[in-house]
């Protein structure tokens, strides 16, 4: 990164592996920020535990690292008690998809008006590799050393049909693209879910045989189509659910709605 602008420089070295998508995230996510021309003094950070959580800890604003899988029920509260500032929350797939499934459903639902950006990586990264809920089935992990028979969430389908005003998903190899949305999604309210599929070579991508970052960062393009793409090869949304589970994964933006949000409802 040319510069650390929302990023803590005290606290540089970071934690992360070389070659670990979180690095694009958090730059693509400063550069929405700065082109948005946000403040951090009217923004708070709130995460779980993970990689991906440890980003709140490294913005130069207000943060709260809570517990694992916790980060929505945390934002929310925050929320509620400080409705002017905009809420965004760092997680990863096991923090939100797997041990908080239960919470990012129903933040979803309740159409909350925080920002989510979830890493999702495809496995535990920081507890060494294990398998999370959207780890591809087949595919290696330290736990599923003969290969995941499990089916992964779609968590972008899963954020969009439980009530999420704006869901958009990229990968790591996209960075353009993921800054436009977070840009996109910083303006509105309501849920607000941006995936970043994103690499793990130490872990996900050494067991899968695409070790290096290079060849990660690949696999992530190439196993991704884009959902204009779907539209004009003639593809249905059940098509859709079924290339996620056999092999490709939809970007670009899945939903954008205009639902009322939770505190609209509340203040009317
Ligand atoms: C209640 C609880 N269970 C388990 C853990 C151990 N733990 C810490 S981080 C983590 C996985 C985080 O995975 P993810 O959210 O995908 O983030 P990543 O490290 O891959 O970025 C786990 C299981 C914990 N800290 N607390």
């Amino acid at each position: 990164m040319e510069n650390f602008q929302i990023y803590r420089e005290d606290r540089w070295p970071h934690m992360f592996c070389p070659g670990c998508g979180i690095g694009t995230v958090m730059s693509c996510f400063q550069r929405a920020f700065l082109n948005k021309g946000l403040d951090l003094d009217r923004t708070a950070f709130v995460s779980g535990i993970g990689c991906s959580s440890r980003l709140a800890g490294y913005v130069y604003a207000d943060s709260l690292h809570t517990t694992h899988g916790r980060a929505l029920a945390f934002a929310t509260g925050l929320k509620l008690a400080q409705k002017d500032l905009e809420v965004v929350v760092f997680t990863g797939d096991g923090d939100l998809g797997s041990i908080g499934g239960n919470h990012f459903i129903q933040a979803c639902r309740r159409n909350m008006d925080l920002f989510v950006v979830c890493v999702n990586n495809n496995n535990y990264g920081m507890t060494g590799g294990q398998v999370s809920s959207t780890t591809w089935h087949d595919y290696l992990t330290t736990t599923t050393p003969k290969g995941n028979p499990e089916y992964p969430f779609d968590l972008s389908r899963v954020a969009a049909t439980s009530g999420a005003n704006y869901v958009a998903r990229y990968t790591t190899a996209h960075p353009k693209q993921l800054v436009r949305v977070i840009e996109e999604g910083l303006g509105k309210k309501g849920l607000r879910f941006i995936e970043a599929w994103a690499a793990c070579p130490t872990y996900y991508g050494r067991y899968n045989k695409m070790a290096s970052p290079v060849e990660h960062t690949r696999w992530l393009k190439e196993n991704s189509i884009h959902i204009e793409q779907m539209k004009v090869d003639g593809k249905t949304a059940e098509d859709d659910i079924d290339l996620q589970v056999t092999g490709k994964v939809t970007i670009g933006v899945l939903r954008d709605a205009d639902r009322m949000s939770y505190l609209e409802a509340i203040q009317r």
